[in-house]
């Protein structure tokens, strides 16, 4: 069985980062350790949230799993709460890279055109420079717009969007995937860009006429699950796109569905489904 470690946050309810990912990893049929950088009451669009910062734990960590011999198949990074945790986390890629496993990371940060409420435009600079330590990036336009330095943009053409995952590919890692990418009325989609080989690939799907918190997160972890069940990069991002499509159509249809995240487990049948299991 593989085994894939992610680094994020906790927030107990809020139905985002390690409370999507672990249960999404694992019913894709991979183990799935995980690295807490904080405890949240909720996430940080509720308004009181209590936060305990955990960043202090990451390196004694790490060191018992080398002296153990416990490696990875992927390292998946998502949201982070300092500079500190940055600087850990760049540290962390380097220690657990092999020849044979691959890093991702979701700079989960920002969206919209806005950084998050804990964030400012320096905090997404050093983001960028994760960029380096890692084979893969799956920013969405605003996080990479923050991250490159280009200006945000509501409407754009390809060339804004290749500009863009040039831009970084050139922060440093191999693969750099764009989400939320749409070109036409009533539709988005995800285009990612493989540096080695210049090649572009864009996948177009509808665009749901709503938005949930938690959807990047939801993506960035399928798009793990699927590589790590053999899937090539451009077939993860399709797998990755449809789940997300789908826990956005089945909140939208639940008029009991919670404002704050989707209901990502009632479609997990047909993630599984997509993988062929
Ligand atoms: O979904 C990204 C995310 C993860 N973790 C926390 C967040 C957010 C988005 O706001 O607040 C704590």
């Amino acid at each position: 069985m593989k085994r894939i470690v992610t680094v994020q946050d906790i927030s107990c309810v809020g139905k985002c980062s390690l409370t999507v990912a672990l249960p999404i990893i694992s019913a894709m049929g991979v183990e799935t350790a995980i690295i807490p950088t904080a405890v949240l009451s909720t996430h940080t669009m509720f308004q009181n949230f209590t936060c305990r910062d955990l960043t202090e734990e990451i390196v004694p960590i790490c060191n018992h799993w080398e002296k153990e011999g416990i490696g990875f198949d992927a390292v998946y990074t998502g949201y982070l709460g300092s500079k500190e945790q940055i600087a850990i986390v760049a540290d962390l890629f380097d220690r657990f890279k092999t020849k044979e496993n691959v890093i991702v990371m979701d700079p989960a940060m920002a969206d919209n055109g806005k950084m998050y409420p804990a964030f400012d435009a320096s905090f997404a600079k050093e983001m960028g420079t994760l960029c380096r330590h890692a084979d893969m990036v799956l920013p969405n336009i605003t996080e990479a717009s923050f991250m490159t330095g280009m200006e945000y943009r509501e409407t754009y053409d390809e060339a804004y969007v290749k500009e863009m995952l040039c831009r970084l590919a050139g922060l440093g890692c191999k693969i750099a995937i764009l989400t939320g990418v749409g070109f036409r009325e009533g539709m988005t989609g995800v285009m990612g860009y493989d540096k080695e080989k210049d090649e572009f690939f864009y996948y177009e799907h509808e665009k749901l006429p709503v938005s949930y918190h938690g959807t990047g997160d939801i993506y960035a972890s399928t798009f793990v699950g699927a590589l790590m069940n053999n899937k090539t990069w451009k077939e993860a991002i399709k797998i990755a796109a449809d789940y997300t499509s789908e826990c956005i159509r089945v909140t939208m249809n639940d008029k009991d569905g919670r404002w704050y995240g989707v209901n990502f487990e009632e479609a997990i049948p047909q993630l599984l489904s997509a993988l062929g299991k």
